[in-house]
């Protein structure tokens, strides 16, 4: 509805209240009548501000001048290690230096000679030797497996006899049956050695390898000095061999 028309119902709503004042109350005649309007109240209180107006089009004068550069920022994390460099120059060849190297001459000499002696010792007290092969034993008796791992764990491996010296240097170590590396597991009656070599010497008892009950598989070197073939789950005494 227009102010005007605004207006113009108010007047004609005073008008008819007037009316009713006047024809009901001779002596009270308050006198409203309509006129033009008065003049303008003075200004209100300033309203509360508007909700924020959309974002205007940029403006259309000249674009303000560069302003000066900004503070220095705080150092950024580490850069990526660089490519590699070119191959420098080669260098000068070091000054020749005259090293007297007797004193360790000598020092070494002293260490093998002390080896040659703790070796006699362990010789004398516990093994036998041909040649360059030292036959010792830990004296326990165990299965072929473990007897196989403990050689290895001191870096020697079974005793296997290669010949008939060898034989009996193993015997006078043992003094009791004792397992050789030797066996058959792999292909029945073809004994090979630990590192499946076929071997050459054997040296079986009257009626060996006979394989009793098809579970035969590995060697036992009897108190006679003869083979025999048991099951290598069996326990017997365990003689390592180490190269000298
Ligand atoms: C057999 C031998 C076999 C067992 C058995 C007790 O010799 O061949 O390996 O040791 O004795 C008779
Ligand atoms: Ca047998």
């Amino acid at each position: 509805m227009s102010l005007f028309s605004s207006s113009l119902l108010l007047c004609l709503v005073t008008a008819s209240y007037a009316e009713t004042v006047t024809e009901a109350s001779p002596s009270t005649c308050p006198v409203i009548a309509c006129s033009s309007p008065g003049l303008n109240g003075l200004p209100g209180r300033d309203g509360h501000d508007g909700a924020k107006g959309e974002k205007g089009e940029p403006g259309q004068g000249i674009r303000g001048l560069q302003g000066p550069p900004g503070k220095v920022g705080p150092a950024g994390p580490p850069g990526l290690p660089g490519s590699k460099g070119a191959v420098g120059q080669k260098g000068d060849c070091g000054e020749k230096v005259e090293y007297d190297s007797s004193q360790i001459d000598s020092e070494i000499e002293a260490l093998k000679s002390e080896v040659g002696r703790l070796r006699n010792w362990l010789t004398f007290a516990l093994a036998e030797h041909v040649g360059k092969k030292y036959f010792i034993s830990s004296r326990k008796k165990m299965s072929f497996d473990r007897a196989k791992a403990l050689c290895s764990q001191f870096q020697g491996s079974m005793a296997t006899p290669r010949n008939e010296k060898e034989n009996k240097a193993i015997l006078n170590v043992a003094r009791d049956d004792a397992f050789l590396g030797i066996t058959d597991m792999e292909w029945e009656d073809n004994f090979v050695d630990l590192t499946g070599n076929k071997v050459d010497y054997t040296n079986w008892n009257g009626g060996e390898p006979n394989n009793v009950g098809g579970a035969e598989d590995c060697v036992v070197l009897l108190s006679s000095g003869k083979w025999n073939d048991i099951p290598c789950s069996d326990s017997f005494l365990v003689v390592c061999e180490f190269s000298g």
